[in-house]
């Protein structure tokens, strides 16, 4: 199962500090479906959708933020962009009748990807406490 390919991901990878696919994302090496774009950051559908609508935001320049808890004073406008562009996606898609936001922190918080992303998923009913 996906969930599972997910929690198999994340134990695999870790905080080198190393390029990520997501680079080449922003760089569009690769191509993405993208939904919102600005100049600071970046908004394209998930290739794994966990929900009918499942876009991560991320920042163009990732400057350390790996993952969240690396986060500095410095970052705090870059955050609050983050925070702000999924607000634009769920308008976009519109889902504003409901809308999660999600960061995956470390291993033990599923991230398999060490380029800070915000997770915007909605178009369903959304289940709480998530696993
Ligand atoms: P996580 O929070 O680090 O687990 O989320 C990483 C997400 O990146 C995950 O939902 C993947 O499906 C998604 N993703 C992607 O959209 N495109 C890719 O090329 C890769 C991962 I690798």
């Amino acid at each position: 199962r996906a969930a599972h390919n997910e929690e198999a991901a994340a134990k695999a990878a870790s905080d080198t500090g190393a390029p990520t696919i997501f680079d080449k994302i922003i760089a569009k090496e690769i191509p993405s479906d993208i939904v919102y774009e600005d100049e600071n950051v970046l908004a394209f559908r998930d290739i794994n959708p966990q929900a009918p609508v499942h876009v991560l935001v991320i920042p163009k320049l990732r400057d350390g933020l790996t993952t969240l808890g690396k986060a500095e004073p410095r970052h705090v406008e870059v955050l609050g962009q983050l925070l702000h562009a999924s607000k634009i996606v769920a308008e976009k898609e519109g889902i504003v009748d409901g809308f999660r936001v999600v960061i995956n922190n470390g291993a033990e918080g599923c991230q398999s990807v060490y380029h800070l992303h915000l997770h915007v998923l909605g178009g369903r009913q959304m289940k709480w406490p998530p696993g």
